[in-house]
């Protein structure tokens, strides 16, 4: 690899001056700060560009295999420090900046956060893209260019309110438009016999053209590109409609094609179940794949290659379809036979599942399938029967069968995704190993039994550039002193710090750095909610979607147990907290927007109680996206991972906070139980049921009502929440919630109340013991260096794509 020498602070200078004039378009006395910040984005840009096409070059020359990654999220956030801070660009920059009178921080301000995707999955593959590029793989991200990505949220009066997120609404410098690769996605029409072969006719063609953003590795080895699709009509304006005077008429086309990529679809945890859902799926997959084909074809000329040079792999079932466009491909278009076609498909194509919540599991009604894609519901039934055949084969009963089946018989006929994406690819793999296990047991039990290698586990990973590097620097630059630097290039280095956990002063500098972010995130805090924590205080932080299963109620409860408890005995040596919520719930989730509103009407009444004042404040920070977490994560005291067991596949906050030197509480649930073994059991809070008593409580009939009425403490908080104390404008707002957690309580909330409680007092226990606390933080940040997303790319590449 050939790298390019460091530009000098001239150089850098010169470049920003120069984008300014030339492509911003302004002089720097008339220039605003908005155009500072894009003239820093072009000069940063070229630099990019210059490794970009570097990176391109060699990957033609190596001739070697590509990995795609298809994704229909990507939660990237901001770019400018990821690129800035990659290239190793920091001081040229700032000095260069400081010279017009800007600092970068302040610029960094100004740019949007990319909020392509909802949460953990689009997360995830924003750190995988990253830590692609710097592992010095080949790889291209597949997904949607959305308009709007995730809603905004604003808080009024306590309620969410949903608001567009308008992240181009200034352009976006970072994105090259590329209208020369574009491809042509069909939906509907019919399949015509031809002789042996058959003719998919669609009844409508829109095109994918792609818009590329490059993604630059750790110290800029390698720069690869996420491809995001736009839509066009092929016919932009029927001119004779509008000579007709059809204004509107002519421009339906266009309407209807830019719909495709409009919004991202706001629900994590549920399937949409609408058609243009299957609509985006399907135009997405469709352009990537013939994308896919064309760079093979272009490059190796041979199509039964493919498997050799290119790892497919489909993040979540989202992608899926993708099995069918590429068999309809090789077959009608490559003229292989079909069962040629399914096995080159099948070495290509792998598979991540990221949920066991059979709510999000994803299938689509037959008749809707068959309509929008004929081809492919073809393609489908002739996998299925390969497939059940093969079964049958081996004895499989009935039963069985009816649950490996690609089409769900039982009721409305559907189409099942995940057993397509299973049945399609070579590997599947869980996120975490209790997940991977639980997909062996439940969702996949007999797909596992047919096919016993095909699942597998990655456990999740994130990058440490963006989670440890640039959010906290402070932190960075202690250990960098502590330890030096090799764990910037090997996050598994970080366990240097375990031999010098109990060094006073190293505990001491951490906790200086903890306290300046945490100064920080208060004054954030005072700006957006008007509410004023102490720094000095336990931040006890529960960031993430907002969902029932993730259990924020448990912790708003034992909030007002503990609320409650301060009041009846105010004489105990209570440690101050300040409780830090933030997340968004799905529009449609009427539980979880009430959740958010609980959080604030305790908020309300707890911070305007003097009796607790000093010692508990509630906070619900609004619009929690990638940027509020890089705020929030290195200021943590306490991370809550409260899920109930089983529930939770991985979990990828839970490694952010604890590489920020937070400890965790939590449940033995998803990637948790492996930040346990690693961090060791003195250094993390575990508490409740796990999965497996979960699941008999659930099968052996679990009568919660019991549980809170034998519960003085959960029973009170229940009632006084029930019973409107939080809500004295409207009594009963939370009557139903409440209701629900005696009558049926799936959750589980009463049954780990307890067990939640009496941790949250052995949290106490260990703050008020000011050393043990930091040298246990010592040892959380010392061994989680495991949870990489290069240790989780590493995985992928060596054992799924064969690329390493
Ligand atoms: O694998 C990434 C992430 C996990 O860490 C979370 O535990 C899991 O909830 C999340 N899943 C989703 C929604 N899945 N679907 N479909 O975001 O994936």
């Amino acid at each position: 690899m050939t790298t390019s020498p460091q530009p000098s602070n001239a150089e850098i200078d010169a470049l920003i001056v120069d984008a300014l004039n030339h492509r911003v378009g302004k002089d720097e006395r008339a220039a605003k700060p908005h155009d500072w910040y894009t003239a820093t984005v072009y000069a940063l840009r070229d630099k990019v560009i210059d490794r970009w096409m570097e990176s391109t070059r060699r990957t033609y020359a190596e001739g070697g295999k590509r990995v795609y990654y298809l994704s229909l999220e990507f939660l990237i956030g901001r770019l400018l420090r990821d690129a800035v801070s990659n290239l190793d660009l920091n001081g040229a920059l700032e000095r260069a900046l400081r010279s017009h009178g800007f600092e970068l921080s302040q610029l960094e301000e100004l740019e949007p956060d990319a909020a392509l995707g909802n949460g953990g999955l689009g997360r995830l593959a924003a750190c995988f893209m990253e830590s692609l590029a710097s592992l010095d793989i080949p790889a291209y991200g597949y997904g949607i260019r959305y308009v709007n990505g995730m809603f905004r949220q604003r808080i009024d009066d306590g309620w969410q309110v949903e608001l567009p997120e308008t992240w181009l609404s200034h352009g976006n410098p970072w994105e090259f438009d590329r209208r020369e690769s574009a491809y042509r996605v069909g939906f509907g029409g019919e399949v015509v016999s031809d002789g042996d072969a058959v003719r998919w006719e669609p009844a409508e063609m829109v095109e994918a053209s792609a818009v590329d953003t490059p993604v630059v590795g750790w110290r800029g080895k390698r720069v690869n590109t996420l491809r995001l699709w736009t839509a066009h009509a092929l016919d932009p304006i029927k001119l004779d409609a509008f000579n007709a005077g059809d204004h509107v008429g002519a421009l339906e086309g266009e309407a209807r094609a830019a719909s495709l990529v409009r919004v991202l679809y706001p629900a994590d945890s549920h399937q949409a179940g609408q058609e243009l859902r299957l609509r985006q799926e399907y135009f997405f997959s469709a352009a990537s794949i013939q994308d896919i084909l064309r760079r093979h074809m272009q490059h190796n000329g041979n199509i039964r290659t493919l498997p050799d040079k290119a790892a497919i792999q489909l993040n979540d079932t989202h992608p899926a379809v993708a099995v069918a466009e590429l068999v309809r491909l090789l077959v009608d278009h490559h003229g292989l036979e079909f069962d040629e076609a399914l096995d080159i498909t099948r070495r290509t194509v792998a598979y991540t599942n990221h949920t066991l919540l059979p709510e999000a599991l994803e299938s689509w009604p037959l008749p809707l399938f068959e309509r929008l894609l004929p081809r492919h519901m073809q393609i489908i039934y002739a996998i299925n029967s390969r497939v059940l055949r093969e079964a049958r084969k081996q004895g499989v009963n009935d039963a069985a069968i009816a649950a490996i089946s690609l089409i769900d018989e039982g009721g409305e006929r559907r189409v099942r995704m995940a057993n397509l994406a299973f049945t399609g690819a070579n590997s599947v793999n869980g996120v975490a190993a209790l997940h991977t296990d639980l997909m062996k047991q439940t969702v996949f039990h007999d797909l596992h039994r047919l096919y016993p290698k095909k699942i597998n586990n990655k456990t999740n990973g994130v990058t440490p550039r963006r989670w440890l590097m640039q959010c906290n620097p402070g932190l960075t630059s202690v250990i960098r002193d502590a330890i030096g630097n090799a764990f910037l290039d090997d996050t598994e280095e970080l366990s240097a710090l375990n031999a010098l956990a109990g060094d006073a002063e190293l505990g001491e500098r951490i906790a200086e750095v903890k306290r300046s972010n945490k100064v920080a995130l208060a004054a954030h805090i005072k700006d957006l909610t008007g509410v004023r924590v102490s720094p000095d205080a336990l931040f006890d932080v529960q960031i993430k979607r907002i969902h029932e299963y993730k259990r924020q109620l448990l912790n708003l409860i034992e909030t007002v147990a503990l609320y409650d408890q301060i009041r009846s005995h105010p004489e105990r040596d209570w440690v101050p907290r300040v409780k830090i919520f933030a997340g968004k719930a799905a529009p449609s989730y009427h539980n979880a927007k009430l959740i958010i509103k609980l959080a604030n009407d305790i908020a309300r009444r707890v911070n305007s109680d003097p009796s607790v004042a000093g010692l508990l404040k509630v906070v619900f920070v609004p619009n929690y996206n990638v940027t509020l977490a890089e705020r929030i994560i290195p200021a943590a005291d306490l991370s809550e991972q409260i899920s109930t067991a089983g529930m939770e596949a991985s979990g990828t906050g839970n490694m952010k906070f604890a590489l920020n030197g937070a400890l965790t509480i939590g449940t033995l649930d998803g990637a948790n139980i492996e930040i346990k073994d690693r961090v060791g059991d003195e250094n993390i809070v575990i508490f409740g049921m796990t999965a497996d008593e979960v699941a008999e409580k659930r099968a052996n009939g679990y009568a919660p009502r019991e549980v809170i009425e034998g519960s003085p403490e959960l029973h009170q908080a229940v009632e006084a929440i029930a019973s409107g104390v939080f809500s004295p404008d409207d009594e009963d707002r939370y009557k139903d919630l409440m209701g629900g957690l005696y009558d049926s309580d799936w959750f589980m909330v009463a049954a780990d109340f307890e067990a939640y409680a009496s941790a949250q007092r052995e949290v106490d226990a260990r703050w008020q013991d000011t050393a043990g606390w930091r040298k246990a933080a010592i040892h959380n940040i010392a061994n989680v260096g495991w949870f990489s997303s290069d240790r989780t790319i590493g995985e992928y590449a060596r054992d799924i794509w064969k690329v390493l």
